[in-house]
């Protein structure tokens, strides 16, 4: 079972990013065969609050999503993810899973609960998406969560370069280059069609 982790600011774009890697992954990259009663893949959604918009997106995609609600961030979180996970395996076991953390969440603290206490895993990446919109401003108000959301991703997608010049995403990667310099990275646009080749160095990528 390999694992993705997606993390990222509120509304940073994490479900529509989420939505064409479940297809690529569905699509061009399953080695499961269709008729196979195992899915290829489960996203797990982990939301504070409000519940539901973003599983009746996923779901009108045809895709399989394990609810886990939580009412704020606290320190069982990770582990009902875990627990989540685990259950995910021995009920469906299948060849990916995707979790959308909630805005909030630092994703590392996450990915370390899992490491240590699921079953199963075969690959966990943790991917960060970070608003280049709003960069400016989220990291004026709030560096510190930014910061420690990306500081230990694996790959960082800067989301949202169509609202940007050239230059300005020049100057995000830069600032965001300088948080976590080893991650994989990319600027993209979730709002048209990235590359596939995108996705598959994404999730094919290991350290
Ligand atoms: N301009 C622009 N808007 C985008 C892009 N990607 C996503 N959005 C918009 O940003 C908003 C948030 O996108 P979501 O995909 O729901 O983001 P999210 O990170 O899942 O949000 P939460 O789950 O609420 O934290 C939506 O209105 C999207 O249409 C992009 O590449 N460019
Ligand atoms: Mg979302």
């Amino acid at each position: 079972m390999n694992v993705l982790l997606f993390g990222g600011f509120l509304g940073s774009g994490k479900t529509s990013i989420i939505l064409q890697v479940a297809r690529y992954l569905v699509e061009g990259f399953s080695t499961r065969q269709l008729d196979s009663d195992k899915p290829s893949l489960v996203i797990i959604e982990n939301e504070v609050g409000e519940a539901g918009i973003d599983d009746k997106i996923l779901k009108a995609e045809g895709l399989s999503v394990r609810e886990l609600f939580a009412g704020c961030i606290c320190c069982t979180l990770n582990a009902e993810l875990t627990v989540c996970l685990n259950e995910i395996r021995e009920e469906l076991s299948p060849q990916w899973v995707i979790i959308e953390t909630t805005g909030m969440a630092f994703p590392h603290k996450i990915a370390e609960t899992i490491t240590k206490f699921g079953k199963g895993i075969d690959s966990l990446k943790t991917i960060v998406v970070a608003d280049a919109e709003r960069w400016d401003d989220l990291s004026m108000i709030m560096p510190g969560l930014l910061e420690e959301q990306i500081v230990k991703a694996n790959i960082i997608l800067l989301n949202k370069i169509d609202c940007l010049e050239p230059e300005q995403i020049s100057d995000v990667e830069e600032s965001i280059r300088r948080i976590n310099s080893n991650a994989l990275f990319y600027a993209i646009s979730a709002h048209d069609e990235v590359d596939p080749q995108i996705w598959r160095m994404a999730v094919t990528y290991s350290e």
